[in-house]
């Protein structure tokens, strides 16, 4: 996959490939160039076939100060109307670029998530904070609404009374409060940070890919249909995720009592 962006750097190692928003000095702000390169980047990893987990963070003290604000102000020497929707396209194309990648994205969070790099932190399938998380939904902060799909993803993943919180008041969450309301998965010490990221998404990496692709589209699915149409599609993945190699893999490593080998096949 490409490896050289103007603000992205992207590092393989075996099946696992780490994207990192690298604009230390700013927080890693999105401007337009960032918000392209992680599209492209997101689509990219996606569809390589030897990469198996994406792990999304940010490079320096913080994942990310959403937005870069500069952007906002040279827009407002016009005194046209300002549009933005065309521009969010370009946010939509990474949340949907994660939400369909037939693998695991991670967001790994430490320092400050805020506005539209916390609601990319959310588009991904697990997060993993260290203790020193903030997570911002900085929106209402300057007179805006949740974008990059943060009206979706927060009511899914808090419940509406929380995200509404969230999203009105605009208060700083903790790490280990995002962990005690569900809005991450885990949160580790600092020092354990890296660790804890490494071992997650190699054991990502080293599972079976294709149920795991499944079950993205399953669950994903599900949060967004009734009963019957999930338990419909519940048998056509099944139909699917029965016939692979993984699936054989796993029954007959647990029938000979040893580990199993998967191969994403
Ligand atoms: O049109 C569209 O595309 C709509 C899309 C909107 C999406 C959005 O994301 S809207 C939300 C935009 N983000 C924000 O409003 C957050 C603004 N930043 C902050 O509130 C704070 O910086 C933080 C809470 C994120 C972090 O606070 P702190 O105290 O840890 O750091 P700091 O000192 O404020 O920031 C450090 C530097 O980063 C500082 O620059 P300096 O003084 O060292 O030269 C600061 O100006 C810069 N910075 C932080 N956030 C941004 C930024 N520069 C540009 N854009 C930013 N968003």
């Amino acid at each position: 996959m490409r490896t050289t962006y103007q603000h992205l750097l992207i590092d393989q190692d075996g099946g696992v490939v780490t994207i990192t928003m690298n604009r230390p000095e700013v927080l890693n702000a999105l401007n337009a160039t960032m918000i392209t390169e992680l599209g492209a980047a997101a689509e990219d990893a996606a569809a390589d076939s030897a990469v198996r987990c994406i792990v999304l963070t940010g490079a320096g003290r913080a994942f990310g100060a959403g937005q870069d604000l500069n952007d906002f102000a040279a827009g407002y020497a016009s005194t046209e109307p300002i549009k933005v929707s065309d521009r969010l396209e370009q946010y939509h194309r990474i949340v949907r670029a994660i939400r369909a990648a037939p693998k695991p994205f991670i967001a790994a969070v430490q320092g400050v998530a805020a506005g539209a790099s916390c609601n990319l932190a959310l588009a991904c399938d697990l997060r993993i904070a260290a203790d020193n998380a903030r997570f911002l939904e900085a929106f209402a902060r300057i007179g805006l609404v949740p974008d990059a799909g943060g009206g979706f993803l927060l009511t899914r993943l808090v419940g509406l009374g929380k995200a509404l919180e969230l999203a009105l008041l605009a208060d700083e969450v903790s790490g280990p409060e995002a962990a005690r309301i569900g809005l991450v998965n885990f949160c580790v010490p600092l020092a354990e940070f890296p660790q804890a990221t490494h071992k997650l998404a190699q054991r990502l990496a080293n599972g079976p890919t294709t149920a795991y692709a499944l079950i993205k589209e399953l669950l994903y699915r599900a949060a967004e249909s009734d009963l019957n149409a999930s338990l419909a599609l519940e048998g056509q993945l099944q139909d699917t995720a029965i016939n692979t190699a993984d699936h054989r893999e796993g029954v007959t490593a647990f029938l000979a009592k040893r580990p199993p080998n998967y191969t994403g096949k």
